[in-house]
């Protein structure tokens, strides 16, 4: 159940309610696609990071180890020991992006997997038994995501099969969240919009999902090609057509600049592969901007990563000896990075969060917009 706490132009801060527990709202997801945080993060790691919520794939773990072993071992909580809310994306933006030689059929998709090239079979039932078997917290719905730009007749035929894909996806989930077996029996659904960039197509299908009367909105086919201001004005175009009693969650967005601009235009939930991925390759997003760690002038740099972080990496390691683990691609520097990096997002929700709820988050963006892009 979500709450809306208080409101600040469009920007919302609330609180939204699991079986799981309480996410407080805007929050950002740390990605753990394959059941781990890519860097050698585990989920006793994450909860001095600050993260509320853990996303996993569909996908990857359908792959490998198995959804029935995920079954068999109690779910995906007991799996990883990681009791707080999980989110598992669907397998429709995966099937997508990684997949080879898809074919799209009005019952779904069938896809070569990315490893052994196997034949895969998935549609709006199977990413619901899979995501079942995992008991994740909330599932997301099995969609197609569209690359941008995308030719609007084609994009009109794509939505009308998402939305019907979607009202697949929620007989389904009700049919398995009854089965006396059932993991979870409260798992909650998050319907994806999607459109590309025609404000009314995108205004189109998120009437659609809405009267589905879903546990939450997720806008998808977004930071898929398009300029960031063909993304912002796509949100804007769809945002007064989300309910407003749900939680509204933007996918796979984005540096920080684009979750303060997200959160300025209503969205309250995020993912990104991100800050984990840049902190593997020594980029470091700090309170001054963006740190590029192999930079010469770090060298004999005695002060910590980022001054004004309260992180386990900031209170230990100067940058210089950060700058030589990742020169010498020691797994440590991986590791102590991506620390850095998760704790920086979760600590940039958290600040997010007090500015709403100050009523001061147009000053907020305004003053960290410029220098958390700016590259240092
Ligand atoms: N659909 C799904 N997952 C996603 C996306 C989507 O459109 C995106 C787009 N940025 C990221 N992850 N199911
Ligand atoms: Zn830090």
């Amino acid at each position: 159940m979500y709450t809306l706490l208080k409101q600040d132009g469009h920007a919302r801060r609330g609180t939204f309610e699991t079986v799981h527990g309480a996410v407080q709202t805007p929050a950002f997801m740390n990605v753990g696609t394959s059941a781990a945080i890519k860097g050698g993060i585990s989920s006793t790691d994450l909860v001095e990071l600050k993260c509320q919520v853990e996303l996993c794939n569909t996908y990857h773990l359908h792959v490998r180890p198995g959804d029935d072993v995920i079954r068999a071992m109690g779910g995906l909580h007991k799996f990883m020991n990681w009791h707080r809310p999980i989110l598992t994306d669907s397998g429709g933006f995966q099937v997508f992006s990684l997949a080879k030689l898809r074919k799209i059929k009005e019952e779904g998709v069938t896809f070569a997997c990315h490893l052994d090239g196997k034949r895969i079979f998935m549609g709006p039932e199977e990413s619901m038994r899979i995501q079942s078997n995992f008991g994740s917290t909330i599932a997301m719905a099995f969609d197609e995501c569209i690359e941008n730009p995308a030719p609007y007749d084609y994009t009109e035929r794509s939505i009308a099969r998402t939305t019907r894909w979607l009202v697949r996806c929620k007989e389904e989930m009700a049919r398995l969240n009854a089965q006396p077996d059932t993991l979870n029996p409260r798992q909650m659904l998050f319907g994806i919009n999607q459109g590309s960039t025609y404000a009314d197509l995108r205004v189109r299908h998120m009437q659609e999902i809405a009267a589905l009367g879903l546990d939450g909105y997720a806008i998808g086919g977004l930071a898929v090609g398009e300029t960031a201001q063909e993304m912002y004005d796509t949100i804007e175009a769809v945002e007064p057509h989300m309910p407003a009693d749900r939680p509204r969650y933007l996918m796979g967005v984005g540096t920080p600049v684009n979750i303060i601009e997200g959160v300025y235009r209503g969205i309250d939930l995020f993912d990104c592969v991100m800050p984990s991925r840049n902190a593997r390759h020594g980029t470091l997003f700090t309170w001054d901007g963006i740190r590029i760690l192999h930079n010469e002038k770090y060298k004999t740099d005695e002060s910590p990563l980022d001054e004004h972080c309260g992180c386990p990496t900031c209170r230990n390691f100067s940058r210089g000896y950060l700058r030589h683990l990742f020169r010498v691609n020691e797994m440590l520097g991986m590791r102590l990075g991506v620390q850095h990096n998760l704790y920086f997002y979760n600590t940039l929700m958290e600040k997010i969060r007090e500015a709403i709820e100050q009523g001061t988050y147009d000053a907020f963006r305004r003053h960290w917009v410029p220098i958390l892009g700016r590259r240092i």
